[in-house]
């Protein structure tokens, strides 16, 4: 649907007219017609059509106007005129977490801010920090978010990367001469943000097979193009591009280039050095004993000509796969999750009815699933006050009732108030089957009598009630940097407790994230692995969480939604008694 497009078209007149010091009646009008095209369920390009668009409430004449020549044209041209008119650079400080419209618009109008280089500038001069409305602890913020921004750039979050690699691979496969394509790189570990795309295709033919792909559409610019290799770039929604490299190997080489182009370097290295050791040589071609190749053509003969075990891609990172003696860990997998515990539904912030969602998680092959909306504090995902919570218990008991082949917990995804409390009394969360604890609101270090992330988190890991704790560390992948936090002791807490932590899979969080999976199974504790999805196609995100539980290390037995639904019950009710 177009209605995504056009509310983030909005969204950004609403960020440009703010900085550029438009009056707030304007600014939110715009933000408010982007909140309601992001949550309608209807098609605006249809209702234009029609002519009804300003039927939705907060869409007047003028926004109907505009909406109409997103639809003809592509552009805005208040949109377009805003961006002439403010300096290049400027919006670009918005990609700076901590950092608003309202405040770039004083640094601008006061201090003639333009850009990163000016910005750098006047917090050096200690002018910035002299500006009212601003101050030492508001500059640390905004020196902090650019660090990170710093950290960040250029890396393409997994979720993004992950559906376009699947369909060049696909288009890969299908070209004359190709016998088979895989994708490598760190896409291939799993990893949350990638730096470009790795792709590997065997076939003879290298040159016609790259000339092929660079000229697939959607490719941008050619960066590079031989007989063994390809490299294209694509355009990203955001604008930026992605780097894509092809290359094209003979079958005798194929998983030997399968294994060097999937990584890491630092496990490279490794892997080189057992070779080493074994008066062997390993390359990109293959495994070799003097001239001989003694292994190549498929990726585990090379780790086992190499006496080692083969070694499942998201565990290459030298962090010591190599180490144990025994067999490799049996990882988890998606087909042995059982069941989503974290779902929301139209009753909070969700797109789509408790029926809805429970029906596509039973297409999906689960067993059971939580329907976790919103808790009352969390206004803005319009979250449950006492009395729809009670209601909607029933309504999720009745849908259980009702429908058959699937178990239907009802739950709830309860704030963690800044002092520590539930959002829900005691006896509130007695009635629901399943509650996960999560952090939404001040997310700051705490300090000065209010209580820090961590000791708001014990505090729910210590309650009896509370099943789970949701998006540990509260990270969204290159916009917000996680909560400082104690994750040695939550995590020894969460197994003392037995209070399952959840690695969130959407993509754009991953939290817990692979480290954090290990030390999280290291302490004993156990993980969930659920979608937090708020439609039926936020099912699909599970596979980056299974990805980053493999890079934690994890097998079935770590992961509480693939135990059976008898196993899960005994749980639940063993850390209520
Ligand atoms: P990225 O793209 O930054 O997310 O990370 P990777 O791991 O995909 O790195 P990339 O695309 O530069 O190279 C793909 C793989 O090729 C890399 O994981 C290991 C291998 N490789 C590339 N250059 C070297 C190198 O200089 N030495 C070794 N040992 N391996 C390399
Ligand atoms: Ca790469
Ligand atoms: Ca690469
Ligand atoms: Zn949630």
């Amino acid at each position: 649907m177009i209605n995504a497009m056009i509310a983030k078209a909005f969204v950004r007149i609403a960020d440009l007219l703010e900085i550029d010091g438009a009056d707030g009646f304007r600014v939110n009008s715009y933000r408010r017609a982007a909140r309601v095209l992001k949550d309608t369920t209807e098609d605006v390009a249809v209702l234009a059509a029609e002519g009804t668009v300003t039927k939705l409430p907060g869409i007047g004449k003028g926004a109907a106007s505009r909406i109409q020549q997103f639809i003809d044209t592509g552009k805005i041209d208040v949109l377009t005129e805003l961006q002439a008119k403010l300096p290049a650079d400027l919006p670009r400080l918005l990609d700076i977490p901590g950092l608003g419209p309202k405040k770039i618009a004083a640094m601008h109008a006061k201090l003639g801010v333009c850009g990163f280089a000016d910005l750098k500038r006047v917090i050096e001069s200690g002018e910035l920090a002299d500006l009212s409305g601003f101050g030492a602890t508001s500059v640390k913020r905004i020196v902090e978010g650019m660090t990170f921004l710093e950290r960040s750039a250029g890396r393409t979050p997994i979720g993004i990367a992950f559906p376009i690699a699947e369909a060049l691979l696909e288009r890969v496969r299908n070209l004359p001469g190709v016998q088979r394509a895989e994708i490598a790189g760190s896409l291939r570990r799993g990893k949350e943000t990638i730096g470009d795309i790795d792709l590997l295709c065997e076939a003879a033919n290298g040159a016609e097979v790259v000339e092929a792909f660079t000229r697939f559409e959607d490719v941008g610019r050619i960066l590079a193009a031989g007989r063994t290799k390809g490299s294209v770039t694509v355009a990203l929604e955001d604008g930026r591009e992605l780097q894509i490299d092809l290359r094209v190997v003979l079958k005798e080489s194929y998983g030997a280039a399968l294994q060097y182009f999937t990584g890491s370097k630092e496990h490279n290295v490794r892997l080189r050095e057992r070779a080493v050791k074994r008066k062997l040589r390993l390359n990109e071609y293959g495994l070799y004993e003097g001239e001989r190749q003694i292994a190549g053509s498929r990726e585990e003969d090379i780790y086992k000509q190499l006496d080692a075990p083969f070694v499942a891609p998201e565990l290459r990172e030298d962090r010591g796969e190599f180490d144990d003696k025994g067999d490799a860990p049996k990882l988890v997998t998606e087909a042995d999750i059982r069941g989503d515990l974290h779902m929301h539904t139209v009753a909070s912030d969700g797109k789509h009815t408790i029926d809805e969602m429970a029906l596509a998680a039973k297409d999906s092959g689960y067993k059971y699933i939580a329907i976790t909306d919103h808790s009352k504090s969390s206004t803005i995902a319009n979250g449950l006050g006492v009395e729809r919570l009670e209601k909607h218990l029933t309504a999720i008991r009745e849908a259980d009732e009702r429908i058959v082949g699937i178990k239907i917990f009802a739950g709830t995804e309860c704030d963690i108030l800044p002092d520590g409390t539930m959002d829900y009394p005691d006896d509130l969360l007695a009635k629901c089957d399943w509650v996960i604890a999560s952090i939404h609101s001040a997310m700051g270090k705490g300090g000065s009598g209010k209580l820090s992330p961590t000791e708001r988190t014990l505090a729910a890991i210590e309650n009896r009630y509370v099943t789970m704790i949701a998006h540990p560390t509260g990270r969204l992948i290159n916009r917000r940097a996680p909560m400082e936090m104690d994750m040695a002791a939550i995590v020894k807490a969460a197994a003392d407790n037995d209070t399952v932590l959840e690695i969130n899979a959407n993509w754009q969080r991953l939290d817990l994230k692979d480290v954090h999976v290990r030390m999280a199974l290291a302490a004993g504790a156990t993980i969930a692995i659920n979608t937090d999805a708020h439609s039926t196609e936020g099912i699909g995100v599970l596979r980056y969480g299974i990805m980053t539980a493999r890079r934690g290390g994890a097998t079935k037995r770590d992961v509480l939604n693939c135990s059976t639904l008898a196993a899960l019950e005994k749980r639940i009710a063993a850390k209520r008694a």
